[in-house]
């Protein structure tokens, strides 16, 4: 693997170069741990963001990170360059700096449930940035600085820290609540032999805001003969699997051919749709036809636990009837079969995919 650590610019630049500033009126000393949120969301939508993103703590206070969302996330902290190749996952609690440069949490699949929670104290005053590897833009930084010190006034409490975590939140679900109304893949194609394609899109990634998890449109009503194509528009990687998927992992099936048959009698999956290489059989689009009349549903296997499920609704090819609009973009909750969430959890639960999500940092 090539190197594993790159530490974008634009956090290098949040060295010293951005003011970071409390609340007015935080305690000056608040001897609890601080809590950060390493992503959140809501199902179809994932913020990809530390919560808040920036902080300034006390000389030898402790952060407690919290995973409290379905999402893969790490913490990966590091003085200079950092280490050349992957960083030997640090215990928790952690404590930085120290000796060997870094503090690397590996990844965590978070679980509202129960999130699990990592901790790092911050020992000598500075300024430090931190970012998870998986998802490209998840920046931040930590501000510590000593009790007395010209700067701590603005040493936040949980007060201060909570209030900026939830605007930053709020302000996340809003920008990817309008850029899934936005989602729209190319208008219906004929086929050459009669019936035509209709496009849906696997959601969107945008960097330093976060992920709309829905295939959009989500229900989409065809007859016998057409085919439904599943497009990426960005490098995040997703799937699509109708029935029990082979095995576990989507990084390692090849998946069914992207112009393959479906008729609803056995399992057919992708596989990983993405405009980036997630390996050789890594698909920008993935296309299915439509043979037999039915109702499908469908999952994508790496985001199912977070709503990412949809239906082919498939008519007689002799119908007139006109179809239903194709709608939706999240079925979250909405006639959802219990094993779209059993494996979402089995396969993230499992860290399937760190290899190749953390390659690609999405
Ligand atoms: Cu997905």
């Amino acid at each position: 693997m090539k190197r594993f650590l790159f530490l974008p610019a634009a956090a290098i630049a949040l060295f010293g170069a951005v003011g970071l500033l409390g609340a007015p009126g935080a305690s000056a000393a608040d001897p609890a741990p601080l809590v950060v949120k390493v992503g959140d969301g809501q199902p179809g939508y994932a913020v990809t963001q530390f919560l808040p993103s920036n902080v300034t703590i006390q000389t030898g206070s402790t952060i407690e990170f919290d995973f409290a969302w379905f999402e893969l996330h790490n913490i990966a902290l590091f003085e200079g360059d950092g280490p050349a190749g992957k960083p030997v996952e640090t215990p928790s609690p952690a404590t930085f700096p120290n000796p060997s440069g870094y503090v690397f949490s590996g990844d965590i699949n978070g679980d509202p449930a129960n999130p699990t929670k990592y901790s790092i104290k911050f020992t000598k005053a500075g300024t430090y940035s931190y970012t998870c590897f998986i998802h490209r833009g998840m920046d931040a930084s930590v501000k510590v600085v000593d009790a007395g010190s010209a700067g701590a006034g603005s040493i936040d409490n949980q007060l201060s820290a909570t209030a900026r975590a939830n605007a930053q939140y709020n302000s996340g679900i809003v920008q990817l609540k309008v850029i899934g109304a936005g989602l729209k893949g190319a208008p219906d194609a004929s086929k050459p032999g009669g019936g035509k394609t209709v496009e849906s899109v696997l959601g969107n990634f945008t960097p330093g805001i976060g992920q709309v998890l829905q295939f959009a449109p989500s229900t989409i009503n065809i007859r016998e003969g057409d085919s439904v194509r599943w497009v990426s528009q960005d490098g995040a990687p997703h799937d699509v699997v109708f029935g029990a998927p082979p095995q576990a992992s989507p990084f390692e099936f090849p998946g069914a051919k992207s112009g393959s048959s479906y008729d609803g009698t056995k399992p057919t999956a992708s596989s990983i749709i993405s405009q980036d290489d997630f390996g050789p059989t890594t698909a920008k689009s993935f296309e299915l036809v439509f043979t037999k009349a039915g109702s499908y549903n469908y999952i994508c296997l790496l985001h199912a636990d977070q709503g990412m499920v949809g239906t082919v609704v498939v008519q007689a090819r002799g119908t007139t009837a006109p179809l239903p609009p194709n709608t939706g973009t999240g079925r979250f909750g909405d006639g959802l079969n219990g094993w779209y969430i059993i494996i979402g959890a089995l396969l993230l639960a499992a860290g399937v995919g760190t290899a190749g999500v953390a390659k690609a940092r999405r």
